[in-house]
């Protein structure tokens, strides 16, 4: 191959990779004591890309995942008690997430997709519990 002819070839393949960016995995950690909180996730709030998945390690024993809030068509999730757990997010919006054992002690989490916000709405009146109420408004606030 020519100069001109491989170097065509290497911007071919570039371009291919780029536009089909792949797809990641993150890691959020379930915790007991994360500095002066308790029961928390390592990470409150994410953004992420479309078809990215998160991993949530149980570090700490007694937690789990509980989808309550997410944009249409997005399927539901709840992961078992001091289970690793995972999901892979398919549609752009904003998703809420609680620990069921500790959802009124504020652990919960938010998940961006595709800074897509437009369900934002949504998600504001979706019920959540105690000390929650008021971190998910904050969080929220910050998005
Ligand atoms: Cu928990």
């Amino acid at each position: 191959m020519s100069f001109l002819k491989s170097f065509l070839f290497i911007m071919v393949i570039f371009s291919f990779v780029s536009s089909n960016s792949i797809a990641e995995t993150f890691t959020i950690e379930m915790l007991n004591k994360l500095g002066k909180e308790r029961m928390v996730y390592s990470e409150k709030v994410i953004s992420i890309n479309t078809n990215d998945e998160i991993l949530w390690k149980s570090k700490d024993k007694g937690h789990n995942v509980e989808l309550i809030g997410m944009p249409t068509g997005a399927k539901k999730y709840k992961s078992k008690i001091s289970k690793d757990a995972s999901y892979k997010f398919e549609k752009p919006g904003i998703y809420l997430y609680q620990c069921t054992p500790h959802k009124a002690m504020g652990m919960i989490g938010l998940v961006v997709v595709s800074k897509d916000k437009s369900n934002l709405d949504k998600i504001k009146k979706v019920k959540v519990y105690g000390k929650s109420k008021k971190l998910l408004k904050k969080l929220l606030k910050a998005l």
